[in-house]
């Protein structure tokens, strides 16, 4: 799994022109080799509910990972919050497959390129439903940011450092608006990027499901 996670992140990184070269992580002392990686296993379990429409599995959120991958037994569940926030998506649980979410750390790194994924769960009025997701991240001591090569003085870099410790002590605390709240500048720099986060969570149940 986590040559998998780590293949799918230098894919993703590859498409905007980074290389191992361009990142330069640092722990406390030293420096870490780029791409270096900790994670974690979540397992979810969604008991079937009689009235589905008044319970919610998972809110709506954002991943703190780098990369979440995540298998989705036989019932589906998941919906993904399209970019204009306009509606929700159900994805499908496909057999064998995975989906891939993008993190905020992964977001972050990339300067708001790659951004990442609001997301939630849903119950099922008959069908108990489990889910297991791979949380992919540096290791809990490096320091993410904008990595240089996607900055520039068109592009000034949309947020600071922080480390995956750092950043999971943030979203508890601030939750979905974790992302805005380390973020530097609020206009929009880049490619009228806004941050989408901000955006869709005053009122994330409120939007269609299709
Ligand atoms: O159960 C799912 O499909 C979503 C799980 C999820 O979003 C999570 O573990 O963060």
């Amino acid at each position: 799994m986590q040559k998998l996670a780590q293949t799918l992140m230098w894919l993703m990184l590859g498409s905007l022109g980074i290389t191992k070269e361009d990142l330069n992580w640092r722990g406390p002392k030293k420096e870490v080799a780029a791409g270096s990686s900790s994670a974690a296993i979540q397992l979810n379990h969604y008991p079937a509910c009689p009235d589905p429409d008044r319970a919610m599995g998972l809110a709506p959120h954002t991943d703190s990972t780098l990369l979440t991958i995540l298998h989705q037994s036989n019932t589906s569940g998941l919906q993904v919050l399209r970019d204009d926030g306009t509606r929700w998506v159900t994805v499908p649980p496909i057999r064998g497959g995975l989906v891939v979410h993008i993190g905020d750390l992964l977001h972050i790194l990339s300067n708001g390129l790659c951004p990442s994924v609001v997301h939630r769960a849903v119950v099922n009025r008959d069908r108990n439903r489990i889910s297991i997701a791979y949380l992919h991240g540096p290791p809990s001591n490096v320091r993410i940011s904008p990595v240089q090569k996607l900055v520039g003085p068109s592009q000034p870099p949309l947020y600071r450092a922080v480390t995956w410790n750092e950043y999971l002590g943030t979203k508890a605390k601030h939750f979905n608006k974790a992302l805005s709240s380390v973020r530097l500048c609020a206009a929009a720099p880049i490619n009228g990027l806004v941050d989408a986060k901000d955006q869709n969570n005053n009122n994330n149940n409120a939007v269609k499901v299709g």
